[in-house]
């Protein structure tokens, strides 16, 4: 059939269609992001929701002149569908395809590269302030959902805007979701605003009375602006946005584009920074189930029936759920993601003891900082790409105080299709540099629950564990917890020509390589790493005192990573031994499903194997030194 879609190469196209074209056209956006994500995985819930916003925003505005800049990026399907990448959408989050997020490199419409939340409204006032040190007229529109604005940064910027003046319109896009449902002071504010019809009709009737005074002279204009303000100060809890400079418009119905359309028209036109109120539904259009815990947020594609084993992040849920039931003192904290992180099914058990303090990492660190100095266990639970934004806090707040705060680091290595942006391969890097933390990273789902028990038992400072998306090895798991002696590794298996010391997710590659390396006819010993800090100092310098190749084995940078570790420990002691450190050079590595993101890095057995054929075969026998 004929579609509006199809004719559109470019958002100026949108200008020459009726209301009630733009209307079909919403509906013929739903259906082509609904189809196509439903096959490829993504953002289903957030781009529904922007659907009319997205139209509105590119019918009234000039992009690219004009910078449309998006907080998250997930709800830019839409976006993308309108900026000259529609016959590309299929291939979206796949290998060498579409982003799943705006990326400045992939479109000109796309303004500012985005993934972590709660950026848009500082790089849109540096836009704009940029415009206008140069005197352009080009406009900035940020779009924020309401879970992006718990971000402390996003208040950073409401601050300096509201100071600086500049133009720049902020649509909030208040459908009451962040992943899960929206929680937090913040949350009930605009719940307050949404649900104040009564202040919506006497604003409306004070300037219709206006409008009825003939010509109202500045005195009547001031005493209604006087009316005006008291009435919002009677009748609309905060006017916290007016109080910090911005102009507030709303609430507005974002999903009737008649509505949108002329609103930003009007907008367009007037200076200074102005908020945009847009009450959406996340996931409008879509059949989600009621009971949904996130509407839609992201879906899947169809899963892989072999993969029987539980997820590592399930595995940690309901272990720091057992482990809670007999220890009141665990406490656990999530920044905007119960269910990402697991910690959905300690909410359910435990809620007085559970945490979701919004999309704002900083300050749940520091937060489980003032939990531990007060002696309760903080499992601190933050995807490892997320804890990044909260770096100083770990080592400030923290690290310096030796607190024994436990951080819990999912989706630690290389993530899939959400791409570099969610990439957890930083953390030991930024992590490992800090005084009195121990690091570790388990081999499997049954030393996950070892590990986590350690560090429940663990009481002299900072301790992290990493482990990667997905699932387990699909062991079987000890029901009795046990303490793991920190800073010990397990010799695995013996070989005489090349040891393997592999960290976490690579553990088991290792031992495929080994049989691999075994089958070419070289001796092939693992060991498993378990502590990134400290290390196993003594087994290690006892394995490169013997001949042959040590090679260490991790998902994650290699810069200042484990191998980095071993290096310096082996300097340190001035072991002269032969060491080859496997893990990911420094690039960034695009999106793609995670086993082609592995083989191209060169984290699977055949290519740890390769590679350490290749090292081994080159370097014999010349480099081969003789045993003690
Ligand atoms: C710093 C950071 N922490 C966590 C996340 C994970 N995350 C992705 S989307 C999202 C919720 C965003 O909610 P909102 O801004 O309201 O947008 P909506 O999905 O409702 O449109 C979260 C927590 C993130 N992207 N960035």
């Amino acid at each position: 059939m004929d579609r509006i879609l199809d004719r559109i190469e470019r958002p100026q196209d949108l200008r020459k269609l009726s209301t009630s074209e733009l209307i079909t056209l919403s509906a013929e956006l739903r259906e082509e992001i609904i189809d196509t994500v439903t096959k490829t995985g993504g953002h289903l819930g957030a781009s529904l929701g922007a659907v009319e916003l997205t139209l509105a925003i590119h019918r009234v505005y000039d992009a690219p002149k004009d910078k449309v800049v998006w907080d998250v990026g997930h709800q830019a399907y839409g976006h993308k569908l309108l900026t000259g990448r529609r016959d590309q959408f299929s291939t979206i989050r796949q290998y060498s395809g579409l982003s799943g997020f705006p990326l400045r490199s992939e479109s000109e419409y796309d303004a500012f590269g985005v993934a972590h939340a709660g950026t848009s409204i500082s790089a849109g006032l540096g836009m704009a302030t940029a415009f206008d040190a140069q005197g352009s007229d080009a406009r900035v529109v940020c779009v924020i959902g309401d879970g992006g604005l718990t971000c402390g940064m996003a208040f950073e910027a409401l601050n300096q805007a509201g100071h600086l003046k500049k133009d720049l319109l902020v649509i909030l896009n208040d459908n009451e979701w962040s992943i899960s449902k929206n929680v937090g002071a913040l949350s009930t504010y605009l719940t307050r605003l949404t649900s104040r019809p009564l202040y919506r009709r006497l604003e409306q009737d004070v300037w219709e009375l206006l409008g009825r005074i003939p010509k109202a002279g500045d005195k009547a204009q001031e005493a209604a602006h006087r009316i005006k303000e008291s009435l919002k100060n009677l009748l609309v809890p905060g006017v916290m946005f007016e109080e910090l400079g911005f102009k507030y418009y709303g609430p507005i119905d974002g999903h009737n584009l008649q509505e949108v359309i002329s609103t930003l028209e009007h907008l367009k036109h007037q200076g200074g920074p102005i908020l945009l109120h847009a009450v959406t539904e996340k996931g409008k259009g879509y059949p989600f189930a009621p009971t949904s815990k996130t509407r839609a947020h992201g879906v899947s594609p169809p899963a892989d029936p072999k993969k029987s084993a539980p997820a590592y992040t399930k595995v940690f849920g309901s272990t720091l759920v057992e482990m809670a039931a007999r220890d009141p003192s665990i406490v656990a904290i999530t920044a905007a993601m119960p269910d990402g992180t697991g910690t959905g099914e300690f909410a359910e058990a435990y809620p007085d003891r559970f945490f979701d303090v919004g999309i704002a990492e900083q300050h749940a660190v520091t937060f489980a900082a003032g939990l531990a100095c007060e002696g309760m266990k903080p499992f601190c639970a933050i995807y490892s790409t997320f804890l990044q934004r909260a770096f100083d806090q770990v080592e400030h707040d923290v690290a310096l105080q030796n607190l024994p705060v436990k951080f819990v680091l999912d989706r630690a290595g290389l993530v899939g299709d959400d791409g570099p942006t969610h990439h957890g391969v930083f953390d030991i890097a930024y992590l490992r540099v800090l005084p009195n933390f121990v690091i570790m990273s388990p081999k499997d789902e049954n030393e996950l629950r070892h590990m986590l028990y350690t560090m429940a038992q663990y009481h002299d400072g900072p301790i992290a564990l990493r482990f990667p998306r997905g699932s387990g090895v699909g062991v079987s798991t000890d029901e009795a917890l046990r303490v793991l002696p920190i800073g010990q590794a397990e010799p695995l298996r013996e070989g005489d020509q090349v040891t393997l010391l592999g960290l976490g997710s690579m553990v088991h590659p290792c031992l495929d390589a080994a049989k691999l390396l075994e089958d070419e006819g070289i001796s092939t010993g693992v060991v498993n790493a378990r502590f990134v800090k400290p290390l196993d100092e003594e087994l290690i310098l006892e394995l490169a005192s013997r001949p042959g190749l040590l090679v260490t084995v991790e998902e994650a940078q290699r810069a200042a990573g484990f191998g980095s570790a071993v290096a310096e420990l082996l300097q340190d002691r001035e072991v002269d031994a032969r060491i080859l450190s496997i893990g990911i050079a420094d690039e960034f590595i695009h999106h793609a499903k995670p086993e082609i993101q592995h083989r191209s890095v060169g984290l699977t057995a055949e290519t740890i194997a390769a590679r350490v054929a290749k090292q081994v075969r080159s370097a014999a026998p010349v480099a081969m030194r003789p045993s003690a």
